[in-house]
């Protein structure tokens, strides 16, 4: 098999992902990979962040990182890394369906001293008829756990509660307080360079503070089904989204616009 096309995951990860809404699979980029897209990506995050007021002033979502997505319309060397085909070849396994396209790509620098991602799941955000949805969450370094790495709520895809809060400070507290009644456990590891997580869009999670004293640098794939729908917007988010991620879509329709390519085969 081509490695440089494919990236064959095993039963047990897609059994793992099914039923803890997420996982980590290691080894999915070099460091020379990883190096070489640090390098493009810590540019367009430097001009981003001279733009934004001091980390002190800003509120819980804006210390939680510095956000920039579809930066793969902006250049063809970030175009080729979230392209990647081994990477989308995972999220289609993952998934179990034909093919996958592109929702949107989205950098998440979280900066030293940055503050906690609150607890949240993605889909509530998102104007799309059916759950196959994924994002990979691919540190471009080591994430140690002082650098707030991704924790999720294993197995909480099912619950239905608390899926409508947006990300903020009450999502955290509710979310949270939610999340201990039930035996979901709460998963966090550090990760290893080159390693990917895939997490579902209806799976609860979150990220520590970042407490060392180095930029956590995240780039992230949303993936979705390549039969995905648009639905009619149930919320402000969603209709947003719909302009921003994917315009042009109808209702009731297959999202095939320019910017929602397939990305696997
Ligand atoms: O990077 C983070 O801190 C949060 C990421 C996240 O929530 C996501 O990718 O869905």
């Amino acid at each position: 098999m081509n490695q440089t096309t494919h990236f064959s995951v095993s039963k047990a990860e897609v059994e793992y992902f099914n039923t803890q809404g997420y996982v980590k699979i290691k080894n999915v980029f070099s460091a020379e990979q990883l190096s070489a897209f640090e390098e493009v990506l810590d540019q367009i995050v430097a001009q981003e962040k001279e733009q934004l007021p001091p980390l002190e002033e800003r509120d819980t979502y804006g210390k939680a990182f510095i956000q920039l997505g579809n930066l793969w319309e902006q250049e063809q060397r970030i175009k080729d890394f979230v392209f990647s085909k081994p990477l989308a070849h995972i999220a289609q396994q993952l998934l179990e369906v034909d093919s996958v396209r592109m929702y949107h790509d989205q950098a998440l620098y979280k900066e030293a001293d940055g503050g906690i991602t609150p607890w949240h799941c993605d889909q509530q955000y998102w104007p799309l008829e059916s759950n196959k949805t994924v994002t990979a969450w691919i540190p471009l370094t080591e994430i140690p756990i002082a650098m707030g790495p991704l924790e999720f709520s294993a197995g909480s895809q099912q619950l239905l509660e608390g899926r409508q809060l947006e990300i903020g400070d009450e999502s955290e507290e509710k979310i949270g307080k939610l999340l201990r009644l039930t035996d979901f456990e709460q998963h966090v590891s550090p990760y290893a360079l080159g390693e990917v997580s895939f997490h579902s869009g209806w799976v609860f999670h979150r990220a520590g503070a970042n407490t060392s004293s180095m930029m956590r640098k995240v780039m992230t794939v949303i993936y979705m089904d390549g039969a995905m729908k648009l639905k009619q917007p149930e919320n402000k988010n969603q209709e947003r989204d719909w302009h921003r991620w994917c315009p042009g879509a109808e209702i009731g329709k297959v999202i095939d616009t320019p910017i929602n390519p397939i990305l696997y085969p």
